[in-house]
């Protein structure tokens, strides 16, 4: 028994990026699925855990937290080290700029919920994903080079030399481009980015695919 629970489905984002951020500190949890394909995270059981009915929920000694970036910064704050953020202040800044465009700019416009405003047809679906996925990750493209040009960074990772919540974040987001047929060849740093983080093995045990609710 550990003393984190980890409400995840194997496909959600913002449960794959906290098994990262799991895996990344060395923290052990136990999981608890949920189907998301079968509606379970829209179940009163479960909006009792979450209200918006999203997943993830990660369980610190009996007190459960949402908001995967929330629960990035809570366990930063719990377990420094290894850290997920640079030490400086405008460091800080920018990689949570990188985050955000994946939190706010990305992630939720593919989300189910909002899929399922479009109706059935599995075309027009796919083409809005693939419309903001691409200008999504375009611009991450972009504010990446841009800082690297500004602080001299040369990568390998998503803001220089260490791991940070931008490749936590990234990550999951290259799952999703990849799962809906983007090509990312346009893309060097993010290229870069993926090439650098693929086998690092807290990254190979949190991946979707690896998962024991992973549906072949
Ligand atoms: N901002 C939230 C987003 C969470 C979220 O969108 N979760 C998705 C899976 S990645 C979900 O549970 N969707 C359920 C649905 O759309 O019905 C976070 O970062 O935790």
């Amino acid at each position: 028994m550990s003393n984190l629970t980890l409400y995840t489905y194997w496909r959600s984002s913002a449960s794959h990026r906290v098994r990262i951020a799991l895996g990344y500190k060395g923290l052990a949890y136990d999981p608890i699925y949920v189907n998301l394909l079968e509606g379970e995270q829209r179940r009163d059981e479960y909006k009792a855990t979450n209200p918006m009915g999203y997943l993830p929920c990660l369980v610190v000694g009996g007190v459960k937290y949402v908001e995967s970036t929330a629960i990035l910064e809570l366990l930063e704050e719990l377990h420094p080290d290894p850290p997920l953020l640079p030490k400086k202040a405008e460091d800080r800044a920018r990689v949570r700029a990188l985050v955000q465009i994946v939190n706010a700019g990305i992630q939720p416009l593919q989300n189910l919920v909002v899929l399922d405003r479009l109706g059935e047809d599995k075309d027009a679906r796919l083409a809005w994903l693939r419309h903001f996925i691409t200008r999504g990750l375009g611009a991450w493209e972009a504010l990446a080079s841009r800082f690297q040009q500004e602080t001299g960074h040369a990568g390998p990772f998503a803001y220089g030399a260490s791991f940070t919540s931008a490749d936590a974040l990234l990550i999951p987001q290259l799952y999703a481009a990849r799962r809906y047929g983007i090509d990312l060849s346009a893309y060097p740093t993010i290229l870069r980015v993926d090439a650098a983080t693929r086998d690092l093995p807290f990254v190979a045990a949190a991946d979707p695919d690896a998962q024991p609710d992973a549906k072949p």
